[in-house]
């Protein structure tokens, strides 16, 4: 018998101010550490793990994976989390009522579906993003699936096997094909889209900067499932490979997307059917048990929950294929627009925005008269990021920042992250801080958002700029 009561993720949400106590969890326990915030080694910032896992920032901070830190955790024990992972939906009425409970840290941009972003400056604290704090990005409830009944269906080319499809449970797709693994940066096309709402109102979720994350994705190549189906290597004719999710609306109707066939068959482009995220299981928000990855692409096009696998002639039918996830010319507006008149996004244009400092804050110099400033690059199609120019007064002139991010041969998937120790200019009392990158294509940025701006918000890869404070 277990002496300690028992909390579910949400009991433990209730508990992040010294009134209400503040509570944590680690690996399945509770822990009242309100009385450690005042001896913590670390400062202020255990707060942020309030009311949710301390985990994903023992991730960021591994200082804490010691014997001593574990001791010290043990005194302040108050309960066990009630296992929670096969929760089934609570309230029939309510479509999102079985969805996972998330971090308290994340910022919501959307309850239902659930929508939000980690606090910028996270991101940039670890090369990886701890799987807690990856953006979640949903258009519907997250379905609940049970991996002993999970069949991924991919249908045959015509005329094999009486057209019957392949089916592959789990276990097949774990122990047929090679393994193989791939660091990605995934990013929503509505990243920095709040930036286009201030130039005129755009239809869609107030993202911020930090719908981008980057993970370990390990899985099996689309491209060896895809064979072993049936299809060659032929890769001629305009075909492409739809993905339909296990995600539906009350009527029905199933999240969609496709890729083309070249790109699904293609080895240098690693396509991959992902089953673990980070060395752990796929976790519920971000597709258990199998989602695709597509290096280097939109993230609407790596479908989460996936059920099933189309190749045909034309594009995913899907309202997100066809009607959404496109870009248009600034003076298109809803009045005007024929969506059938651009293609869907697939490549992501280059991308780079500040972290830290915050917009608003005040920066402190140091005695040489610098701060640290930081922030992700990146871009899509598998174009590294060759630089990052930094400017701290408007745009005049421009610093080189300090790049790092793992490499490995061939096409580069994953951000850089950035660094400079920057001049702050004398005697300034405002600054704008700006943000620009160049891949391996020569590609930048536009400096503004307006000439970019369209009606659904997406693309906005225009210079970040961040407008702070200067303090003595
Ligand atoms: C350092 C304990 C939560 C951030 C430390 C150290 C201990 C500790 C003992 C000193 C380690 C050493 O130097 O060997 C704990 C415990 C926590 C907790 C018991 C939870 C109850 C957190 C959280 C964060 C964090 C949630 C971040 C959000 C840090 C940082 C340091 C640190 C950045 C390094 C400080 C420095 O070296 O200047 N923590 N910590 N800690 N902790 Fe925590
Ligand atoms: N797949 C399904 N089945 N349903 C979805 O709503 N959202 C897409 C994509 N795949 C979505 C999906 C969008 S728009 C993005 S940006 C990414 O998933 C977000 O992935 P993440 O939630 O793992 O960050
Ligand atoms: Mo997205």
């Amino acid at each position: 018998s277990n002496p300690f009561p028992q909390y579910t993720r949400e009991d433990v949400k209730k508990h992040t101010n010294p009134t209400d106590r503040i509570w944590v969890t680690y690996s399945g326990e509770v822990f009242d550490i309100t009385d450690f915030v005042e001896l913590h080694p670390g400062g202020k910032r255990i707060l942020l793990a309030a009311g949710g896992a301390l985990e994903p920032f023992w991730a960021l901070y591994g200082v804490h994976k010691s014997e001593h830190v574990m001791e010290i955790l043990q005194e302040y024990k108050v309960g066990v989390l009630i296992h929670d992972d096969t929760e089934e939906p609570q309230d029939l009425s309510d479509p999102y009522s079985g969805d996972p409970s998330r971090h308290p840290i994340l910022k919501i941009n959307s309850q239902k579906p659930f929508n939000a972003e980690p606090p910028p400056e996270l991101l940039t604290e670890n090369f990886i993003t701890p799987n807690e704090l990856f953006f979640k990005r949903n258009h519907l409830p997250v379905p609940n699936i049970n991996p002993d009944e999970f069949q991924l269906i991919v249908d045959r080319p015509p005329g094999l096997k009486q057209g019957k499809p392949l089916k592959l449970s789990l276990k097949d797709l774990k122990t047929k094909y090679p393994r193989h693994e791939v660091t990605v940066t995934l990013q929503c096309a509505g990243n920095r889209r709040s930036e286009m709402n201030a130039i005129k109102q755009v239809k869609g979720l107030e993202w911020g900067t930090a719908a981008i994350s980057t993970a370990r994705w390990v899985g099996v190549r689309l491209r060896d499932v895809l064979l072993d189906a049936g299809y060659t290597e032929d890769v001629s004719g305009t075909q492409h490979v739809q993905f339909e999710g296990l995600d539906q609306d009350i009527t029905g109707t199933k999240y969609g997307a496709s890729i083309s066939f070249k790109r699904a068959m293609s080895k240098d482009h690693e396509v991959l059917l992902a089953f673990e995220m980070n060395g752990e299981e796929l976790p519920k928000d971000h597709g258990y048990p199998l989602r695709v990855i597509v290096p280097g692409v939109v993230g609407a096009r790596n479908v989460k929950w996936l059920g099933r696998i189309i190749v045909s002639e034309e594009e995913s039918l899907s309202h997100w294929q066809q009607n959404d996830y496109k870009g248009f010319n600034p003076n298109v507006d809803w009045d005007t627009v024929d969506f059938s008149s651009s293609p869907a996004i697939q490549d992501l244009p280059v991308q780079s925005a500040i972290t830290e400092p915050c917009p608003g804050q005040t920066i402190t110099p140091d005695h040489d008269g610098k701060v640290t400033i930081k922030g992700y690059a990146w871009s899509g199609g598998g174009r590294e990021i060759v630089r990052v120019d930094v400017s701290m007064d408007g745009g005049k002139t421009w610093t080189v920042a300090d790049l790092t991010g793992e490499q490995k041969e061939g096409l580069k998937w994953a951000w850089k992250l950035w660094s400079l120790e920057a001049v702050v200019p004398i005697e300034a009392k405002e600054i704008t801080i700006i943000c620009k990158a160049v891949d391996s294509g020569y590609n930048v940025q536009p400096d503004t958002v307006a000439p970019i701006w369209n009606l659904r918000g997406v693309l906005n890869n225009a210079w970040h700029r961040v407008r702070v404070t200067v303090g003595e």
